[in-house]
């Protein structure tokens, strides 16, 4: 036949061979991000999970998620961090959920040479971390970071969490709810509950309840870890004790803020626990009228300033920066709705003097100066 009708043969052969490429491309494109991830991992015998500095509930579900896949996997996973976790919330999400987070202040202090990256795309915030080339990076902020062997950075999704999410769903995990076990379901790989609950906490602190940023994708995640979620823990989560500290910073902000059109700028004096600042700037930013504001405070000799914008006209980095950049020792920045900075003493080097701090009426007067464009 071969010999009467070459036409066919080769016809044949063509036919095969796109069938052939027809078929890997086919496999090639079912090979989903969660599974290649989870091939990753499979082949570790350890890795650390590494989650940028003073980390959110985001980073830290988006953690527990890889770490939970991996331990599935029978890697052992390590979670770890620089800077610290301080604001109630951030304790809260750790203290209910039990997790075991790692600090770190230096690049020998990485629990394994295979590094997942979640929720920053570049290592930063501990010695020696120029230095590190993470295995993979899970991500969805801007930014040129990648992975050695994965890089999966989506900027349109409202959270890392829901990454992690779909990787769970991509590898057919399965949600236990808080009142079953793992074992009563009949799959190989699980969502267990705490898993869940920190998934969705981190999908919802991210978008502001789905209200900002949220694309389709963290919904379908949200629902997908709704089954495992223990409403209970979310709300201990959700609603912890607020410090009477944080609660008085916020009343001194609110009571002596002063006002220049639509800016608002409080010095809130001494502070034990700096991380009133940033939360009394949230709460000042949500008063009628105002537009930008900045909340300034000291501790232990080094003024603390953070701002926050919802006007188009000031970009808060911008403003706190170009005030700071003038001042000996200050330093500060930020995106335009979000910025902060510090100023720490300047101290005389034959300690003769006493340490000397900076002008804080000045620097009100510097702030408003910035926030009106005249910098
Ligand atoms: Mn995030």
């Amino acid at each position: 036949m071969a010999r009467e009708s070459p036409e066919f043969v080769v016809a044949a052969a063509v036919v095969a061979i796109v069938a052939i490429v027809g078929a890997y491309v086919l496999f090639r494109v079912r090979r989903t991000p969660g599974v290649k991830f989870h091939r990753l991992l499979a082949e570790r015998d350890e890795i650390a999970v590494l989650m940028h500095p003073n980390p959110d509930p985001d980073a830290m579900s988006a953690a527990l998620g890889v770490a939970s896949l991996a331990e599935q996997l029978d890697v052992d996973a390590t979670v770890q961090y620089p800077g610290q976790i301080r604001h109630q919330e951030n304790r809260a999400f750790r203290t209910v959920l039990d997790l075991e987070l790692d600090p770190i202040e230096h690049v020998s202090d990485l629990a394994a040479e295979s590094i997942v990256l979640v929720d920053h795309n570049e290592p930063r915030g501990f010695a020696g971390a120029d230095g590190v080339l993470p295995l993979a990076v899970v991500d969805h902020h801007p930014g040129d970071g990648a992975g050695e062997a994965f890089t999966d950075v989506r900027t349109d999704y409202g959270a890392t969490a829901s990454v992690v999410a779909e990787y769970f769903q991509q590898n057919d995990a399965t949600p236990v709810p808080p009142d079953k076990h793992a074992s009563e379901t009949d799959s190989d790989l699980t969502l267990p509950t705490d898993t869940a609950t920190g998934l969705l906490y981190g999908i919802l602190t991210d978008t502001k309840h789905l209200t900002v940023g949220a694309s389709e994708s963290d919904f379908a995640a949200a629902a997908y870890v709704y089954p495992g979620v223990d409403q209970d823990r979310l709300d201990r989560i959700a609603n912890p004790a607020v410090d009477a500290e944080v609660l008085e910073v916020k009343a001194r902000a609110i009571a002596g803020r002063q006002i220049e059109g639509s800016f608002a700028v409080a010095d809130v004096g001494g502070v034990n626990n700096v991380d009133a600042i940033p939360q009394a700037a949230d709460e000042l930013i949500q008063l009628e009228g105002v537009s930008a504001v900045v909340v300034i405070g000291e501790r232990d000799g080094t003024v603390h300033l953070s701002g926050r914008s919802r006007d188009d006209r000031v970009h808060m980095g911008n403003a706190i920066g170009s005030v700071l950049s003038d001042l000996d020792n200050g330093n500060g920045g930020g995106h335009s709705r979000m910025g902060g900075g510090t100023v720490a003493p300047t101290i005389d080097p034959a300690g003769d003097e006493e340490p000397e701090t900076v002008d804080r009426d000045a620097l009100t007067d510097d702030l408003f100066r910035a926030l009106a464009g005249d910098v």
